[in-house]
């Protein structure tokens, strides 16, 4: 494939669509392509210098008249910009809005050389905030101006033309991992730091917000560590954090469970961990049970999400109904009393990882959906020039 000038926008902090965005802005440089990141701070794991990698910050500007700094419209002239001088064949927007919302108005404001706006529904931009009565309807606007639309599961594409009625495709195309990080550790000497040989570990990663359900997530543990020894390692912050400490508390579980805050090698991580615990209300996808399951370790979440797509019930992981904290610890318990059908559940989650959601695969599919958009692109070319003079 020719090399593209490829343009991506996401949030810059801790988040699953920001990781995949990251990430697929590394893969697709180290391919060849330029890839152009715009947002108003590095992202998160952008963390070096890397060839055919460029970022460029959006400045926010808080004029007193402000009551809040607009972003939105910083960012599509940034878009702009960068379209036009770096001759941009794509913008592939990450997360719905405002991101979809500024790319639309930046190939308003460029002439001939607007690139073709992808737009990748990650989850909450669809189930929380677009669904919002607010937001409803500059969301749905925004995905159909789109050229073309990229949901991370077949439940979140369904959903969103449940919801939104759109009616153009969505291609499906699932988060992924780097499989030469993400991997189970032999010997794993850093697990001492945590437990001792006899105690298991188990672990979540999330940004704390309710949707996440940490909560259930203590009260699984308080149930495992009542029947076997146990250990819960915690990853992430966010604004369920203080009720989380305060119920680790309340439950006299302080000494077992260790709050980690927010950590960048998660692969450091994971491999430690013998459960990945994800009770989430919502998940279109569930990045982070996909890098635990890289590395190894099975998975208990909820089943009506989208992580139907990911886990395998009683093969590689077990899904409940949301809440159903009993049964998650009940299989929880089972699984990490039976050694032999522990080790058997581990392999298995690993192969499925690193098989089907191995990144060279994926990075291929995007490649192949620009390729599919950008031959719908106009046949105007000629040079890069702005619709209104400066
Ligand atoms: O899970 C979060 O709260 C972060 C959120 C995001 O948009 O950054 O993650 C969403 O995108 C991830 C990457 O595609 C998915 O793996 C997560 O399942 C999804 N989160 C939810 O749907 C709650």
């Amino acid at each position: 494939m020719d090399n593209l000038r490829i343009g991506i926008t996401c949030y810059p902090v801790a988040g699953g669509s920001g990781i995949v965005a990251t990430e697929l802005g590394i893969k697709l440089a180290e391919r060849g392509h330029q890839v152009h990141f715009l947002a108003y701070a590095l992202p998160f794991r952008l963390d070096q210098f890397r060839p055919n990698l460029y970022f460029h910050e959006v400045e926010t500007v808080a004029y007193q008249l402000f009551k809040h700094p607009p972003y939105t419209l910083p960012l599509a002239a940034k878009m702009a910009e960068v379209s036009c001088e770096w001759k941009l064949d794509i913008l592939h927007v990450h997360y719905a809005i405002p991101h979809a919302t500024a790319a639309f108005l930046a190939r308003q404001m460029t002439d001939c050389c607007a690139p073709k706006i992808i737009t990748t529904l990650h989850g909450t931009d669809i189930t929380l905030v677009g669904a919002d009565k607010s937001f409803y309807d500059i969301t749905r606007f925004s995905i159909r101006a789109s050229d073309g639309i990229t949901a991370v599961s077949k439940y979140l594409a369904d959903e969103t033309i449940q919801e939104f009625a759109i009616d153009k495709p969505i291609e499906v195309i699932p988060n992924f991992i780097d499989t030469a990080r993400f991997n189970p550790c032999t010997a794993c000497p850093e697990r001492s730091r945590f437990a001792s040989p006899e105690e298991k570990i188990l672990c979540h990663i999330s940004n704390f917000r309710p949707v996440k359900r940490v909560m259930d997530v203590i009260e699984i543990f308080r149930l495992v560590q009542q029947a076997l020894p146990a250990r819960l390692l915690l990853v992430g912050e966010g604004p369920d954090t203080m009720l989380v400490r305060r119920e680790v508390k309340k439950n006299g579980l302080a000494d077992r469970v260790t709050f980690l805050g927010s950590q960048d090698k998660v692969e450091q991580i994971l491999p430690l961990a013998d459960l990945f615990l994800c009770p989430s209300e919502e998940e279109s996808f569930g990045l982070a049970a996909l890098e635990a399951m890289g590395c190894g370790v099975p998975v208990i979440g909820t089943g009506g999400t989208g992580l139907i797509e990911l886990v395998d019930h009683d093969v590689d992981g077990f899904l409940f109904p949301i809440g159903d904290t009993a049964d998650m610890a009940s299989a929880a318990v089972a699984l990490l009393k039976d050694e032999r059908r522990l080790k058997e559940f581990k392999k298995r989650a690993t192969e499925k990882a690193h098989h089907d959601f191995n990144a060279d695969a994926i990075v291929d599919h995007y490649e192949r959906y620009y390729r599919q958009i950008l031959e719908g692109r106009d046949a105007t070319g000629g040079s890069c020039c702005r619709r209104t003079p400066r």
